[in-house]
């Protein structure tokens, strides 16, 4: 049994409340998380506040940046430690999180120390009436203690990818990940003392949203916020942010579309779909919940997307056979398999799946459910309209480009959309038309960690990645400077 902690200051702390950890593959109670107090959140936010007035605010630049290289250096040597406690916490396939997850979480930090190292600010020279001219140019200061909130799916992953520009920007971070899985976050504070990160620049308080998330959001000397999550609890945060205008980004649901034309390479697609409807299974918010298919493509893509679907292999992590894993908690299965049940009441055609899978042995009361997918379904239906966030897609037949393009707009959410066409032009044409944050032609979830990431509409606000992230997680300051 394993007990999550805080990590507060450089230290470990254990909690005086704390819940149950299962295993999501199993069903079984692998440990506890701690709930951090109002005081332990008070605390990490001293020790973060602080440390920006102690050694790593006096650090230069160039040493800071070298220490987030060591950083990566020792999530790549700790690599198994941190590939087991995802897993477990997940029950996500090790075969994945060996090739994503553990991978990304450190190659943020090198990234962005990178990004850092080589931004290049701006400045401009003017004339002034006098004739004399002067200069200006813009300093990026760190903004402060970072309060970072972080969803279940790809913990480690879009944990580092905002604790890492944003100590590479100078700020210090208290970090909540989701009370679901806590575990690698909490394990990344060793690592933070193992290459000598000054106490109080990374702190971890767990626990749930309600208590310990809003207490950290709303605490006074949260300099900003940077939260991954619902776009459900991205308005909460808006509103906490709104009291003392709190500087925030949001990075929040989606409903993507995919866009298959007659000129697709079908195989292409198809592979490209299965992957982006059916990885981690469905838990990705660049996931495609909704294809559409130019009618002549229909029927071919539709029994080739079922054959994909049905080979997913369910079961032991472990096993590099295991193609697809289970839903994170008991909860989130009822949520999804509640979407399933509503597809059948409103008549959706099932082409495979719907149901709760059924994996035998140590896996049986693990939240195991089929990959899905319909077709038949109006586009007002929940099942088109909604993020379920699960192992599911609709399909839907379209005739012409611009019924396309109006289809895949039709959504309160403008995360990412994929097209798939041979047709270069066709492929610039229609992705230039889509209101997401994100087009991929031909491919999906392809990352060039320079690359604006983020959201259209409800899907978030503000951009992450590259100098976008730099933006967010410094105060910039114009200088003017008269000859
Ligand atoms: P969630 O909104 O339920 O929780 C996210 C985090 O917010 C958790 O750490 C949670 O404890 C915390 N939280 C909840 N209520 C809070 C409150 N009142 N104050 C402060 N913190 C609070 O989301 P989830 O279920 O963990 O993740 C799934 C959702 O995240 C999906 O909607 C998915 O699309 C979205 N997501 C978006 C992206 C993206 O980059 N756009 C990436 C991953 C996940
Ligand atoms: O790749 C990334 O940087 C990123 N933020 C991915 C988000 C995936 C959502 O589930």
């Amino acid at each position: 049994m394993k007990q999550t902690q805080c990590f507060i200051n450089g230290e470990y702390r254990n909690c005086e409340q704390k819940f149950d950890n299962f295993n999501p593959a199993t069903g079984q109670l692998i440990g506890y998380t701690g709930e951090a107090s109002e005081q332990d959140v008070s605390d990490a936010v001293a020790a973060a506040k602080q440390a920006l007035e102690g050694p790593w605010g006096e650090m230069p630049s160039a040493q800071r940046l070298e220490l987030l290289g060591k950083l990566a250096q020792e999530i790549d040597r700790r690599f198994d430690d941190f590939l087991q406690a995802e897993c477990l916490d997940t029950g996500k396939p090790y075969s994945l999180a060996r090739h994503i997850d553990i991978p990304r979480g450190a190659a943020n930090f090198n990234v962005f120390a990178e990004i850092v190292k080589n931004f290049p600010g701006e400045s401009f020279l003017m004339d002034t009436p006098d004739g004399s001219g002067a200069l200006n140019y813009s300093i990026h200061k760190p903004k402060g203690v970072i309060a970072v909130i972080s969803p279940w799916n790809l913990p480690l992953l879009l944990m580092t990818w905002k604790v890492a520009p944003a100590l590479a920007c100078g700020n210090t971070v208290v970090v909540k990940p989701s009370e679901e899985t806590s575990m690698t976050t909490a394990l990344l504070g060793e690592v933070m003392n193992a290459v000598g990160i000054p106490a109080g620049v990374f702190n971890v308080v767990t626990g749930y949203g309600k208590t310990v998330g809003n207490a950290l959001v709303s605490h006074p000397d949260t300099d900003a916020i940077t939260f991954t999550g619902s776009t459900a609890t991205g308005v909460k945060l808006m509103q906490t942010a709104a009291v003392d205008i709190t500087d925030i980004s949001l990075e929040l649901g989606g409903k993507n579309p995919a866009l298959v034309f007659a000129d697709a390479d079908l195989d292409k697609a198809v592979e490209g779909c299965l992957r982006s409807a059916f990885v981690n299974c469905g838990q990705v918010c660049l996931g495609t919940e909704r294809i559409y298919v130019q009618r002549p493509l229909f029927e071919a893509f539709v029994e080739k997307m079922k054959q994909g679907a049905e080979a997913y292999v369910l079961g032991d992590p472990e096993n590099a056979a295991t193609t697809l894993g289970p839903m994170v908690s008991r909860t989130q299965m009822d949520k999804v398999l509640g979407y399933y049940q509503l597809a059948k009441d409103q008549g959706a055609n099932v082409v495979t799946g719907g149901n709760a899978a059924k994996v035998e042995g140590p896996w049986a009361n693990g939240n195991w459910v089929e990959p899905t997918i319909w077709t038949g379904l109006a586009e007002e239906s929940p099942i088109v309209k909604e993020e379920i966030f699960g192992p599911c897609t609709h399909i839907a037949p379209f005739d012409t480009e611009a019924e396309a393009v109006s289809l895949a707009n039709a959504s309160k959410y403008g995360l990412c959309a994929t097209v798939w066409t041979e047709n270069a032009s066709r492929a610039h044409r229609v992705s230039q038309q889509l209101q997401v944050g994100i087009v991929w032609a031909n491919c999906w979830f392809l990352r060039d960690l320079r690359t604006a990431f983020g959201g259209a509409k409800q899907s978030g606000i503000g951009r992450e990645g590259g100098v976008h992230s730099l933006e967010f997680y410094t105060e910039t300051s114009n200088i003017c400077l008269k000859f």
